[in-house]
């Protein structure tokens, strides 16, 4: 089996123009999903595949498909992760794994052996940063987007509808973005870690086992805004004190008892006047557990602080489960083959857990699926800190390429 090299030059040249789309201020990439610099970012690599030969699709869902889609008779390898990002991303998250998978796709591509195909995909909004259902594009993919879409509405009150269709998607035909489990062989994402385990440990690979589940709390306060002078402290109905002051620390205090990590995110204050008292908060809670029991004792329980709080200081408030992801446990197989092509190039791996969330969880559900990742340097991320060193960067698109050389090159080889 010939040991085809990635073009380290062409990979990190993708990332680098990648990155100038979307570019904010600080330096960082803002790309939420959906928005005009999240479908440059698809436009741009839909132009790189079909400048490779390659065939493009973009499905109702919005996601671009790079390569062969899988269609009946085959059983496609799936390469994939996203393009949009959180607010003030680095250039790496999610990016890199679909730079590194076209970069496999189009060298196994020209080989002309290959048992299955192999195809790239940028799921659409894994990030949910404007609008708030993250996964969406695996969700859809996966045949898992349970309740109608229509009702999301975005952090800036757009509705996903319309944002969707301008993007060349489509809600009423959504299902058929929903693949077929038994045309697929496997899925596999290269990413950065996003955390300080790989760096600490001095490892360049990290073979993920285990992948967070995640809820994600949608929570509205309802006070009474008032004049910040003339209003006596008995009696007021202050959002903000009961959000800022106690809901957040509350949040943070369930990892004593209940998860492995608790954070209040995203904060909206109204009417944010600095002599006017808080009438209305919406803030989002990030609780994530690897034991999906956990995980949802400790969502219930942040609801229950979160009522017991607004009920104790006069304030209303509504508390919806926007998004949740189950934890999921990556293919074993699929696990040796990533060590397997690690070895015969003389490269340790790490096994390691990811706290981070992705669409290979979401895709485990109707397929076998894996990630690779590479160090992050001060384990940064969801900020424009976020760093790799070029070799690392090159040499995961390497085990990808060569994971999915391994598994493509003869019928079954997941057997
Ligand atoms: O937030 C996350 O877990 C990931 O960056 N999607």
């Amino acid at each position: 089996m010939p040991a085809q090299s990635v073009n380290g030059d062409r990979l990190l040249r993708g990332v680098t123009e990648l990155a100038q789309i979307g570019r904010s201020e600080s330096g960082g990439v803002t790309r939420p999903g959906f928005s005009p610099a999240d479908l440059d970012a698809h436009h741009y690599m839909v132009r790189e595949a079909e400048n490779s030969g390659l065939p493009t699709a973009v499905d109702a869902a919005r996601n671009p498909w790079l390569g062969p889609r899988p269609h009946p008779g085959t059983t496609t390898l799936v390469l994939g992760s996203h393009l949009d990002t959180v607010v003030d991303a680095g250039t790496l998250n999610g990016t890199y794994g679909v730079v590194s998978a076209l970069e496999a796709v189009d060298n196994l591509a020209s080989l002309g052996f290959l048992a299955h195909p192999v195809v790239t995909v940028a799921f659409a909004n894994e990030e949910g940063a404007r609008h708030p259902r993250p996964f969406w594009g695996s969700l859809a993919a996966s045949g898992q987007l349970l309740t109608p879409a229509a009702a999301t509405t975005a952090y800036d009150g757009a509705l996903l509808r319309g944002a969707l269709a301008r993007a060349g998607g489509n809600l009423d035909a959504i299902e058929q973005a929903g693949l077929d489990l038994h045309q697929l062989l496997a899925y596999l994402e290269l990413h950065i870690e996003q955390g300080p385990v790989l760096e600490r440990e001095r490892m360049p690979i990290g073979i993920v086992d285990l992948i967070v589940g995640r809820v994600q709390l949608e929570v509205e306060l309802t006070g009474a805004a008032a004049h910040a002078g003339t209003t006596p402290m008995p009696g007021r109905s202050d959002a903000c004190a009961a959000a800022a002051a106690e809901i957040v620390l509350a949040v943070e205090d369930l990892v004593a008892d209940w998860c492995q990590v608790a954070t209040v995110c995203r904060i909206e204050a109204a009417p944010n006047s600095p002599n006017t008292i808080t009438g209305l908060v919406r803030l989002t809670v990030d609780v994530r557990d690897t034991d999906e029991g956990q995980l949802h004792q400790a969502a219930d329980e942040a609801v229950r602080r979160i009522e017991s709080i607004a009920q104790r200081r006069t304030v209303k408030a509504s508390c919806t489960r926007a998004a949740s992801s189950k934890p999921a446990l990556t293919d074993a197989a699929l696990r040796r083959s990533i060590a397997a092509a690690a070895a015969r190039r003389a490269v340790p791996t790490l096994p390691l857990t990811s706290g981070a969330g992705h669409d290979a969880q979401v895709m485990a559900d109707i397929t076998p699926a894996a990630m690779i990742f590479v160090p992050s340097i001060g384990g940064v991320s969801h900020t424009p800190h976020e760093d790799n060193s070029p070799d690392d960067v090159v040499l995961g698109a390497q085990m990808l390429q060569d994971t999915a050389l391994a598994l493509t090159s003869h019928p079954g080889s997941l057997a």
